[in-house]
């Protein structure tokens, strides 16, 4: 038929794909035509991202897309390349969950004073914010460096040549002014690096530019613009939250868990700052008040040193719902499970450290993640709300935990609201939408929503069971 077709380049830290949208009947179809996996690669000097190969499998997925009208990139936040001069990337990027800035961090904030940084960026502390990162950067590259690329960006100037930086994602790298969504030249040179480094800021909806020759003969894409979304993946997934009341919170899932609220504006207060909340920037103005929760990567870590795959999830899925509820429960945004390694030996540390009985199975060492993460979704949602003066009455749980019953299920039970689940693929769906309105064929938030919740019907689950239990189980945490 002849509607217009998007493409959505998905990049996320397991997998990435691409995903074709059109708007037909005031519904998003899409087809998914291509995925791959992604992870870290480790090299001598620390964990990096294959962004080559990346790119080589965004052309893969682009070569199969038809006669799309437009392609929007997303990705995984805060990491970044650096370019010369001349344009050339300097080094392969490295891995948000790279060691290296373990210790700088803390020292960064000691010195500049944890209130005055939270203040100015409104950014919630992870070790591995791209300020943190560049203060810990040693080598030549960042001495001859021009500019400075999130990995999304980096993507659209291998497609177009034009650089630039997307809001969204430039809202997580802890250098944008949180009052005036301008870089500060302050923290830029804080972290050591020239200002000039960073390149100019361009909004959700912007054209980036043309494919350059050497893509359209790799594709056969002609007529194909680059298109920036909400190029932070978080910021794609809550556009693709079907909500259709005012009153929601949203738990963004996949490697990580993002749970919180959409604002209108950030919330600065000294106890969001105590509390580790994120004010990261969304789509049209909005405030993603949120916090970062380990997320499955617990339990993909888990199947790496199991030395299984996906395939063996449903088994081990039926086997954590039949085991003891709630036996051990672990933080679920402890920095201790950040680095890739022996996932369920650290879950049993943690168990041990606070006094609880390690899980014996593999079945009940699922249960115990799945619990934990449901326990965390609850903790900070309800602070989210109790920061922000907002009430929430449902909780939309979005990206690949959606399809995930018993982490729906325990989520509702923990919360004592109702979760709706759903779409697993948020983050393409709102990186489509936006593109589609860039077109001109959709309105406000609400409107993009509507048609998120029409094309995917949403799986309810009402809590089961008092809270009572979840009460009891959040006294294990420390904190
Ligand atoms: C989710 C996400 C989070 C960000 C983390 C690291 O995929 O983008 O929002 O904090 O990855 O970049």
């Amino acid at each position: 038929t002849a509607e217009p077709t998007f493409a959505a380049v998905d990049l996320g830290a397991s997998s990435g794909r691409v995903v074709l949208g059109r708007l037909a009947g005031g519904r998003l179809e899409t087809r998914e035509v291509h995925r791959f996996a992604n992870g870290p690669v480790p090299l001598p000097d620390g964990l990096h991202w294959d962004a080559l190969g990346l790119f080589r499998e965004v052309l893969a997925g682009l070569r199969r897309a038809g006669r799309p009208v437009s392609v929007g990139v997303d990705s995984w936040a805060v990491d970044y390349g650096l370019l010369d001069a001349s344009g050339s990337l300097l080094g392969e990027p490295f891995h948000y969950r790279d060691a290296r800035t373990d210790t700088v961090a803390e020292s960064f904030v000691d010195t500049f004073g944890a209130a005055e940084l939270f203040s100015r960026n409104g950014v919630q502390f992870l070790p591995f914010n791209t300020i943190f990162q560049l203060a810990a950067s040693k080598g030549a590259a960042l001495e001859v460096a021009e500019t400075l690329l999130l990995i999304p960006d980096l993507i659209g100037y291998w497609l177009t040549g034009q650089v630039g930086a997307e809001l969204t994602n430039a809202s997580t790298t802890g250098l944008l002014d949180a009052r005036d969504h301008e870089w500060s030249p302050e923290l830029a040179r804080a972290a050591g690096v020239d200002p000039a480094l960073l390149p100019a800021l361009r909004g959700p909806g912007e054209v980036v530019g043309e494919l350059l020759p050497p893509v359209v003969a790799e594709t056969g894409l002609t007529g194909t613009s680059v298109v920036a979304v909400g190029s932070h993946d978080t910021a794609s997934a809550v556009v693709g939250v079907p909500a259709r009341t005012p009153n929601f919170a949203y738990v963004c899932t996949g490697t990580w868990s993002l749970a919180g609220l959409e604002l209108p504006a950030p919330v600065l207060t000294e106890e969001a700052r105590r509390a580790n909340f994120t004010n990261e920037l969304g789509v049209d103005g909005t405030v993603r008040f949120l916090r970062n929760i380990t997320g499955l990567w617990l339990l993909q870590e888990c199947l790496r040193t199991w030395g299984l795959t996906s395939d063996d999830l449903p088994s081990l899925l039926a086997g954590a719902a039949r085991a003891e509820p709630l036996r051990a429960v672990v933080d679920a945004e402890d920095t201790r499970f950040l680095a890739p390694g022996d996932m369920p030996a650290r879950i049993a540390q943690a168990c041990r450290d606070t006094g609880q009985p390690v899980p014996a199975t593999r079945a009940a060492m699922v249960r115990c993640i799945l619990e934990s993460l449901a326990l965390a979704h609850r903790r900070a949602l309800r602070e989210a709300a109790e920061l922000s003066g907002r009430d929430v009455d449902v909780v939309h749980l979005v990206g690949g935990g959606a399809r995930n019953e018993l982490l729906c299920q325990f989520t509702a039970d923990a919360l004592g609201i109702p979760v709706v689940a759903g779409p697993v693929e948020a983050t393409a769906t709102g990186n489509l939408l936006v593109q589609a309105r860039s077109a001109g064929l959709a309105g406000d938030l609400a409107e993009l929503r509507e048609i998120a919740a029409r094309s995917h019907p949403p799986t309810r689950y009402a809590p089961r069971t008092s809270t009572a239990p979840w009460d009891r189980a959040l006294r294990n945490l420390p904190g």
